[in-house]
């Protein structure tokens, strides 16, 4: 996770001086909220995948969370992801842009609290193996369920609300898995601790409806890059055992990308590999990502040589 340069409210620290105080609201409550964004390498140079969308998802988690006034612009904030990948002499990273809760006095109340506005990058590989992205996945239905809406908001990526997502993720490593499905709290499919879920059946693709998941921004361009491609695609309701019955179950994510899941709770879904709709939409959304098609050309923000609003 290293890098030279993290920025925060408008500067670019070391590396190592990126710290934050023991007595942070952020550290003790989970106030913070985050976004994950990958910057791929491309014909024209290191480009942001659908940068705009995710800044707009972070500032929307901010108003989930309640803050009155996001202290950046869309402008600034692009230009500061820009920036950052460009001290840290990035062709391919990860993004991590975070709000958080900085200071004040502890207590739960947000309004006396500090707000500060982080941007870190890093060279992140494949999320769930080398061999996942070729082989697919093995995973399991968590006993913990997703969020119930009205507890922990799932339109945000609100920091607190990841604890849910890392007991499911670390009881499914121990259990031997790769990964957690999580079932939303009516028993319904809703997606993985870090991704969201695709089903293959008979040729045509279904998906969780967007009510109690996040509105992954990777989601969004599976659903467009297979319509474009001519497949039929329904959001609706899916049940566990539609799962163990699917022809093809896949995941994605801006950090897992496109991944199939080739078991499920100790069934093979279908043959017990990665199917052949899987494995077209992961190869146009990896023509996507890396700038290859121009169809998509309007995802990738390349990364410039001088931003005016900075100032720098
Ligand atoms: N659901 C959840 C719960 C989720 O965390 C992510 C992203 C998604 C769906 C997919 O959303 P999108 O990235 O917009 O397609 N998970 C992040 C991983 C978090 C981590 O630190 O681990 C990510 O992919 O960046």
């Amino acid at each position: 996770m290293k890098s030279e340069f993290i920025w925060i409210n408008g500067e670019l620290i070391p590396y190592k001086e990126a710290t934050i105080h023991f007595l942070s609201p952020a550290l003790h409550y989970g106030l913070a909220a985050f976004e994950g964004i990958r910057c791929y390498s491309t014909p024209n140079g290191p480009g942001v995948f659908r940068l705009a969308d995710h800044l707009e998802r972070f500032v929307n988690s901010g108003r989930v969370l309640g803050l009155q006034d996001f202290p950046y612009s869309l402008e600034i904030l692009r230009d500061a992801v820009h920036l950052t990948i460009r001290a840290n002499r990035f062709n391919e990273c990860y993004i991590r842009p975070l709000l958080y809760m900085s200071g004040g006095p502890l207590g739960l109340n947000m309004d006396a609290h500090e707000l500060s506005v982080g941007i870190a990058t890093w060279e992140w590989g494949t999320y769930l193996g080398e061999e996942a992205l070729e082989k697919g996945t093995r995973m399991m239905i968590s006993s913990y369920s997703r969020l119930h809406p009205n507890a922990n908001m799932t339109k945000a990526k609100i920091s607190g609300n990841y604890v849910n997502s890392v007991l499911a993720k670390t009881l499914a490593l121990r259990s031997g898995f790769d990964e957690a499905i999580m079932l939303d709290p009516d028993g319904y499919v809703a997606e993985g601790s870090g991704e969201n879920l695709f089903v293959v059946r008979k040729g045509k693709i279904f998906t969780p409806p967007t009510a109690s998941i996040l509105e992954g921004i990777t989601r969004d361009s599976v659903l467009q890059i297979a319509g474009n491609l001519g497949f039929e695609i329904s959001e609706e309701r899916i049940t566990r055992d539609q799962l163990y019955i699917a022809d093809e179950v896949f995941v994605c994510g801006t950090a897992a990308e496109v991944v199939a899941v080739r078991e499920i709770d100790h069934r093979k879904i279908g043959p017990g590999k990665m199917g052949p709709v899987t494995r077209e939409i992961q190869q146009e959304f990896f023509a996507a990502v890396r700038g290859e098609n121009n169809d998509y050309a309007d995802w990738i923000d390349i990364v410039t040589e001088a931003e005016a609003s900075l100032g720098i």
